[in-house]
């Protein structure tokens, strides 16, 4: 299966890993160190030196409660970044966030992936990526980042989350958006508690039948803190191992922080599972 972002075409016949490069004062594992631009622009660079086969950048914390960041702010954050990182590096750069005026930035500046948490909701963000060649991640979320973990319900989730994300790929598509561009995410941690995110990535497979690849967000979230009793610097180890499970399971891309350490796990899944 190949998935088509701006100027690249990645083979997903092995699982590619998205590096998360975080340009947010408040993210809430990396607790802004790599705030700066040169921090952040460095980040990356190891990253890909790591064996990245993707860059994320976000400049808005999408995790529970944070603070929504205003559009200039988020722009300042991630364009420059952008624009360092594509000199620097030669894989695809993506974006992560659902305001189509940073998408259409970032996409100007050189990003080949939207990465948007509210699978392309917002008003006038379709029309943002279809103007473009830019490839598409559509998550499921309930809600916003301020009010999600209120009290997610479901009666069914994995259906529930395979029906949105299957309306928005349909969505994306009638926009003009070629189904080669578009990749789905069922939003680990997303208004989610443990027993949904679990039910998720056991049941995975149901979402890769949909004809999409699939992206898995699972790195130091808190479902693998409920799971271990470990705190957030302590799940490298739950994170490797949700990884693996996740690419065993038909993902295509896994969005990591820990880059080497999730390319050597999954180096020795690829050599044993045909
Ligand atoms: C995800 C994301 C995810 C996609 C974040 C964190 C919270 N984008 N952005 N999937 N998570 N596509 O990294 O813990 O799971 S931010």
């Amino acid at each position: 299966m190949h998935f088509d972002c701006g100027s690249y075409q990645l083979d997903l016949a092995c699982p590619r890993v998205m590096g998360i490069v975080n340009v947010t004062p408040d993210s809430f594992s990396d607790g802004g160190r790599y705030a700066s631009t040169q921090l952040a622009i460095e980040h990356g660079v190891r990253l890909v030196a790591e064996g990245a086969d993707i860059l994320d950048i976000g400049g808005e914390s999408t995790r529970p409660g944070a603070e929504p960041v205003p559009l200039d702010e988020e722009l300042k954050r991630v364009i420059p970044v952008i624009e360092g990182l594509v000199n620097l590096v030669d894989v695809p750069i993506s974006i992560d966030t659902y305001k189509p005026e940073v998408m259409r930035a970032a996409i100007a500046a050189g990003a080949d992936l939207i990465n948007d948490v509210q699978a392309l909701q917002e008003p006038g963000a379709l029309e943002a990526v279809a103007s473009s060649n830019a490839g598409v991640c559509l998550m499921h979320m309930l809600g916003t980042p301020q009010t999600m973990q209120t009290d997610p319900q479901y009666d069914d989730v994995v259906a529930e989350v395979l029906e949105f994300l299957r309306l928005r790929a349909e969505a994306a598509v009638a926009a003009g958006i070629a189904r080669e561009r578009i990749m789905l995410d069922p939003g680990f941690g997303f208004a989610k508690r443990s027993v949904h995110n679990i039910a998720l990535l056991r049941e995975l497979p149901k979402l890769c039948a949909l004809g999409y690849p699939v992206l898995a967000g699972l790195s130091r979230k808190s479902v693998l803190g409920h799971i271990t009793g470990n705190r957030v610097e302590d799940r490298l180890p739950p994170s490797i191992a949700a990884a693996v499970v996740a690419v065993m399971k038909g993902a295509g891309v896994v969005r990591v922080h820990d880059v080497k350490a999730t390319k050597d796990a999954l180096a020795v899944v690829a050599a044993i599972i045909d």
